[in-house]
């Protein structure tokens, strides 16, 4: 479909309708409703565009999802086929439907070596629900039921739902709803700007923040412990990035105390850092025993999550485990399975994982890396597909401003005007775009971005706050 051929969209009947019946996820409605909804009609490639006609390179693949981009003819037809034979049924009572078999099959496929077995979602905070279960199920059948206990990191996300928010580090999420629920602590986040010491070198503070999980093993007692969970970079928390130090550390504790560790891979999966999954990225280079998804496995197509379960929690629930008590009705869903189907066989026929790890990511860092001579901008770092900067009020004396003047926010909303997408999480402004994404698309997306740090930088010049 060409853009002309759109229909067109009443954007302020839309909006009212948004404004009067829509609550939107993390958002304060009154102020939302207040400016109004930005009413995102079409994609296409790296490209989104809103109902009055702007054209916008989507920076974050919509939220870290749409890895091969919008527009895919295969996707669409992969859906369409499976709603015409079968648009549902389930996996519940000794039936299975091809979708589900064959998905089944070709991410063991793609997966690290050791992992046969996925259980599959809606969603990661599924996924991350599963997990809990998963883990504590294990360490019952190991006759270990005391190991109860999973620990996590401050300002890690691991999703939504009671158990995945309590998995997760967003203090804003606890407050809410007291969390986090019983049986779940966290460590601090291996972000060095937060916790380096003055002096101390990345590889040094590596060592220094994984420690803190050997320190809360001790605290704990390590037979109260089943697992440690934590994304190879974390997203949400604003693309941190941790030194090369860390993963490695973490998985050395892990094996010393015999914890298991799940590698939340909801963002960093499919693609994301290069390889099919993080953790096989040299930087992360773990070996997880369970691996959140979601996603990226469909490109964000259709809503898909799920876990893949390494060897040693299969054998165990498989073996001696008889009944798993955990499902949802769409789990394997036939048309989301499809779909991730068709997903998964693109992203390795084309080359798009291959490509990134040898030239699509490489050229993202260099280029992503001269934002860091603008005068508000330093720190720029990324991996894979995943890039992040902070904004800084005195670069010489990494002063950051003060959360209440919302630079961030204002540098996000100038990005949209300029016609990217970025993210600011605090101090940080973040992108993760479509992996397909080509050089000329990244210049161009760099110079809006570098356009955007231009407009905040006179803004904040024009209010005297600089
Ligand atoms: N784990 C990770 C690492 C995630 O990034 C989830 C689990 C939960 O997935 P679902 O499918 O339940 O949303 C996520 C989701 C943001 C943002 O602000 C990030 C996510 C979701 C919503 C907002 O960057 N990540």
């Amino acid at each position: 479909m060409k853009l002309n051929d759109l229909p067109t969209f009443d954007t302020a009947a839309l909006r009212a309708k948004d404004a009067a019946h829509h609550l939107h996820p993390f958002t304060d409605t009154r102020s939302l409703n207040a400016a109004g909804a930005r009413v995102i009609v079409r994609g296409e490639g790296v490209r989104i565009w809103d109902s009055e006609g702007q054209e916008i390179i989507d920076g974050m693949s919509g939220l870290w999802c749409v890895n091969l981009g919008y527009g895919r003819q295969d996707l669409v037809d992969a859906a369409t086929h499976q709603m015409q034979v079968l648009p549902y049924y389930n996996a519940f009572f000794k039936t299975t439907t091809a979708p589900a078999a064959e998905l089944s099959a070709l991410l063991s496929e793609i997966a690290p070596p050791g992992f046969a077995h996925v259980f599959f979602t809606n969603s990661g905070s599924e996924g991350n629900d599963t997990v809990i279960r998963l883990v504590r199920r294990y360490w019952d059948l190991q006759g270990q039921p005391q190991r109860k206990i999973l620990i996590s990191r401050h300002n890690a996300y691991h999703g939504s739902t009671m158990a995945a928010a309590s998995l997760g580090g967003m203090s804003g999420m606890h407050e809410q709803g007291d969390l986090p629920i019983p049986g779940i602590t966290h460590i601090d986040q291996p972000y060095q700007l937060q916790h380096g010491k003055p002096g101390e070198s990345e590889h040094d503070f590596g060592l220094r923040a994984a420690g803190w999980l050997e320190a809360k093993i001790l605290e704990l007692g390590a037979d109260q412990v089943a697992a440690f969970i934590g994304e190879p970079v974390q997203g949400a928390g604003g693309v941190i990035i941790p030194p090369a130090s860390y993963w490695p550390e973490i998985q050395r504790i892990c094996d010393k105390y015999g914890i298991l560790l799940v590698s939340d891979e909801v963002i960093c999966g499919f693609g994301r850092l290069g390889h099919w999954f993080g953790c096989q990225h040299p930087h992360i280079n773990t070996r997880p025993d369970l691996i959140t998804f979601a996603k990226g496995v469909t490109s964000g197509y259709l809503p898909l999550g799920g876990v893949l379960v390494g060897e040693r929690i299969a054998r165990a629930l498989i073996e001696q485990g008889g009944d798993f008590n955990h499902g949802f009705t769409y789990s394997g869903h036939p048309t989301c399975c499809a779909v991730a189907i068709a997903n998964v066989q693109a992203l390795r026929s084309e080359g798009v994982v291959q490509r990134v790890a040898t030239d699509t990511a490489p050229y993202l860092a260099r280029q992503f890396a001269t934002l860091a001579d603008h005068p508000l901008a330093g720190d720029a770092q990324s991996l894979g597909m995943v890039a992040g900067l902070v904004l800084y009020k005195n670069k010489a004396a990494r002063t950051l401003f003060d959360a209440d003047l919302g630079v961030g926010y204002r540098c996000r909303d100038n990005c949209f005007k300029n016609g990217v997408v970025m993210r600011a999480v605090e101090e940080r402004m973040i992108i993760a775009p479509p992996l397909v994404m080509t050089h000329d698309e990244i210049d161009l997306m760099i110079a809006r971005i570098r356009r955007s740090l231009d407009d905040t930088l006179a803004g904040l010049r024009a209010e005297g706050l600089i």
